[in-house]
C-alpha cells in the first residue's frame, strides 16, 4: 500500500449497542468503534488513504475489527495481533431517546498494551498527517509513552483530538498528560468544555498550532488561527445518535486540509461530516462517500431524493 495521507493509532473496540435499557436485556448489535478508527474510516470513505495501527486479539473479535476496517478501505498493515489479550468491549446503552450510556470492558485489553515499538515502522514509513487522540494515553502507561513518543518524533503535522473520557481518567490526570502533548500539535480539536485540558487558544497558537478547532455542538464550530477566528454554523439535521460526531468532524477538517481547502472550506467539511454522523445511527456507518458530500446542503427535513 502507498504511504497513507493520514496515519492514526489507538484502540479499536467491539461496540455492543442496545436499543433500550441494558438491565432489561434484549438484542445487542455488534459494531467496530474507537475514535481513531472512526477517523480512519471517515477519511477512507472520502477517498483518502488512511492507516490505523493498534493491537487486536487473535480471536474472532480481533478478526471482526480488522475485517471491518479493511472493508472500509483502511490500511491495517501495521496492526499487531496480540495472542495474550482480548479486544476491548464497549456497551452503548440507549437508555432514553435523549441519553446514551457507555460502559467499557477494556482494562488490560490488547489495545491498551500498545507500545512505542508497535509504532516505529508505521511512523518510519511516513504519512502526510499523524492523528492521535487523548483517549490512547489514558489506556495504560505503555500507551501513554507510545503517544508521547509519536507526537514528539513524528516529523509530520500532528492532529490531536482531546476526546476527554471521564470513565478513563480524571480531568487533572488528563490535563497533566494532554497539555504537553498539545504542544506538538499543528491541529488541536476540542469541545468547548475540553479546551482547558490542553491550555488556552493563544498559548496553543504560540506553541505552533496552525489551527485550534472548538466544537460547539448545534452551534457549529470555530477555528482559531493566527489570522483570526473562523466560524461555521451546524447544518440543520435531526440528531439521532451523537456518538462518533466529533471523530467525523475531525476527519472532515483533515479531509479539507488534504484537499488544499482554506480554513473556512475545511470547517465547512468538518461540520458537514458532523451532521452526517449525528443524523445517522452508528459511530461511522452513516458517513458520506465523496459523491455524497453535498447531499445535506439545502435539504428539507424528511425529504426524499428521487
Ligand atoms: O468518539 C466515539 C468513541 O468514543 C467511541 O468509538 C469509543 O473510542 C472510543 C472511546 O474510547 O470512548
Amino acid at each position: 500500500m502507498r504511504t497513507p495521507d493520514v496515519l492514526t493509532f489507538g484502540e479499536s473496540l467491539v461496540s455492543l449497542r442496545s436499543a433500550g435499557p441494558l438491565a432489561t436485556g434484549g438484542t445487542l448489535t455488534t459494531h467496530v468503534a474507537g475514535a481513531e478508527a472512526n477517523v480512519a474510516i471517515a477519511l477512507a470513505r472520502l477517498g483518502h488513504r488512511s492507516a490505523w495501527v493498534g493491537r487486536v486479539s487473535t480471536d474472532e473479535l480481533g478478526e471482526f475489527v480488522l475485517r471491518q476496517l479493511r472493508g472500509e478501505g483502511v490500511d491495517t498493515g501495521g496492526v499487531v495481533r496480540d495472542a495474550e489479550r482480548s479486544t476491548g468491549l464497549m456497551f452503548l446503552e440507549r437508555r432514553t431517546a435523549d441519553l446514551t450510556r457507555v460502559q467499557y470492558r477494556r482494562a488490560g485489553s490488547a489495545g491498551s498494551a500498545l507500545t512505542v515499538d508497535d509504532l516505529r515502522a508505521p511512523l518510519a514509513a511516513g504519512a502526510r498527517v499523524l492523528h492521535l487522540t487523548g483517549i490512547t494515553p489514558a489506556l495504560s502507561p505503555s500507551a501513554r509513552e507510545a503517544t508521547a513518543w509519536a507526537a514528539k518524533s513524528a516529523g509530520i503535522p500532528v492532529c490531536l483530538d482531546v476526546n476527554y473520557r471521564a470513565r478513563l481518567w480524571s480531568r487533572d490526570a488528563a490535563r497533566a498528560v494532554l497539555a504537553p502533548l498539545a504542544a506538538h500539535a499543528s491541529i488541536v480539536v476540542a469541545s468547548d468544555d475540553e479546551l482547558d485540558l490542553v491550555g488556552d487558544v493563544d498559548t496553543l497558537l504560540r506553541q505552533g498550532a496552525d489551527a485550534v478547532l472548538v466544537k460547539l455542538g448545534a452551534a457549529g464550530a470555530r477555528a482559531h488561527t493566527r489570522d483570526g477566528v473562523h466560524h461555521a454554523g451546524a447544518l440543520t439535521v435531526t440528531a439521532v445518535d451523537t456518538v462518533g460526531a466529533g471523530d467525523a468532524f475531525t476527519a472532515g477538517y483533515l479531509s479539507g486540509r488534504l484537499d488544499g481547502l482554506d480554513v473556512d472550506g475545511c470547517l465547512r467539511r468538518a461540520v458537514t461530516l458532523g451532521a452526517f454522523a449525528v443524523s445517522t445511527s452508528g459511530d461511522w456507518e452513516g458517513l458520506p462517500r465523496r459523491d455524497e458530500l453535498s447531499m445535506l446542503d439545502n435539504h428539507e427535513t424528511g425529504s426524499t431524493i428521487r
